[in-house]
């Protein structure tokens, strides 16, 4: 990798404690990644991202605020990329997927809550993460608890926007979303400068809808009988399109989808035959958070799909690109958006059904039910989901794990006991 301290330190990182984490990925990446047998040609690319995650995307968002440009860290589906990328600033994701960041965030935070949270406190509070640092404004969402009130915690260290997500899907909750998205267009526009026009939006919600419909054939890819790529693969690919540029993002993974199609073809498979098929479900797994993939795919099953954030969610639904004004075209991204079933919704049958119907189309053996300790709407839904489930004959398990690697042993006891009687 190129130097990049003076960009480091100009972004007033932690540079000590910034060199602790660089050290530890690579060999980590190594072991998780780069040993996988008969990896696709194309994920050389996402090597290369990974190999520069702190470098030369840092870079790119430098000279991009360098010419006075901004830049927005999320932390949920629901923030409006579209919004973002028409005002000419860049949108980029910042859920904290490292035990890294967990002793920082929880200097401020209690320790019983969610590692995500955790690391996404921590992350910034440390000084060690370059997106945190290159954000101009960071923008919340009042989907849980715990992410709500750390907020409130992060605004201390840095500006922060917060988006009131409705918990319901009423029609007044559709007006309330409407008039949220509405409130933080003029929040960009006064950051940036910039006016978000018509012309502007069309083009934002076009550009946002081509990396979504990338991500969907590349996941078509996996619904084949012989895999094409592993379910780990698959799920980096979704990690760095929270803060890949689009337009490389959208390159780099059609040309992935047509070698991928092309083994699809030929009967090429990266698993053996008779490798159980497993759906993921549950909280996002934000990078680098590869464990329940990697003990899955090393204990006999082959992840072919995420009803995740960092799935499906993220790009299943496309939004309207022939509204006639922008008023319409706020109403279509508010419609996009609010078809996103996460657990913070009640009711939110939508999501059960979403899980069956992604069993059936990946030709799932079994489902996963992920969920980071300590958050309450995931855990709780479970057992409605489990109900359905069962009704359908489909095999579920559980796995509630935190980001440390002390139950990996028992997590594969596990894993290796489901996959036998599927
Ligand atoms: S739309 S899943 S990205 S809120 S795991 S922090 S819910 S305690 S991340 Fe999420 Fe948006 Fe929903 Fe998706 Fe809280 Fe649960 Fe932690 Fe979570």
């Amino acid at each position: 990798m190129a130097d990049y301290r003076d960009l480091w330190k100009s972004l007033d990182m932690d540079l000590e404690k910034h060199d602790q984490l660089c050290a530890v990925l690579p060999e980590f990446y190594g072991d998780i990644y780069l040993s996988q047998e008969n990896r696709p040609e194309g994920m050389n690319y996402y090597n290369f991202v990974v190999s520069e995650i702190h470098g030369l995307r840092i870079k790119e968002l430098a000279e991009h605020k360098e010419k006075g440009g901004k830049v927005f860290g999320s932390f949920c589906v629901f923030v409006p990329d579209e919004i973002i990328f028409a005002a000419d600033a860049i949108g980029v994701g910042l859920c904290g997927g490292s035990d890294f960041w967990i002793p920082d965030g929880e200097k401020v935070l209690p320790r019983n809550m969610c590692p995500l949270i955790k690391a996404s406190v921590g992350a910034k509070l440390s000084g060690t993460c370059p997106y945190f640092q290159s954000a101009d404004l960071l923008v919340g969402e009042t989907t849980c608890d715990g992410k709500k009130k750390a907020w409130e915690i992060l605004d201390e260290y840095t500006p922060i926007h917060v988006m009131d997500l409705p918990q319901m899907k009423r029609e007044k909750d559709k007006i309330h979303w409407i008039d949220e998205i509405k409130i933080f267009k003029d929040k960009v526009e006064e950051l940036t400068g910039n006016k978000i026009t018509k012309e502007k939006l069309e083009e934002a919600i076009k550009l946002i809808n081509k990396k979504r419909a990338v991500l969907q054939r590349l996941y078509n890819t996996r619904k084949a009988e012989n895999l094409p790529i592993s379910g780990k693969d698959a799920l980096l690919i979704t990690q760095i399109a929270f803060y890949d540029d689009p337009n490389r993002f959208i390159e780099k993974t059609t040309e992935l989808c047509e070698e991928l199609e092309a083994r699809i073809e030929k009967g090429e498979s990266v698993f053996k035959e008779g490798t159980k098929r497993i759906l993921v479900t549950g909280t996002p797994m934000a990078i680098p958070n590869w464990k329940l993939h990697h003990l899955i795919e090393t204990s006999g099953g082959a992840v072919v799909c995420e009803e995740t954030c960092t799935g499906s969610r993220y790009f299943e639904n496309l939004a309207n690109e022939e509204a006639e004004n922008i008023d319409e075209q706020i109403k279509g991204l508010a419609n996009r958006y609010l078809g996103i079933n996460c657990a913070c919704f009640t009711p939110n049958e939508g999501r059960i059904d979403d899980i069956i119907r992604l069993y059936k189309e990946y030709k799932a053996d079994g489902v996963i039910y992920y969920s980071l300790p300590f958050c309450h709407t995931y855990a709780l839904e479970y057992k409605k989901v489990k109900e359905a489930l069962d009704k359908e004959g489909i095999p579920v398990m559980m796995i509630e794990s935190d980001y440390s690697l002390q139950d990996a042993g028992q997590i594969k006891t596990r894993l290796e006991a489901f996959f036998e009687m599927l």
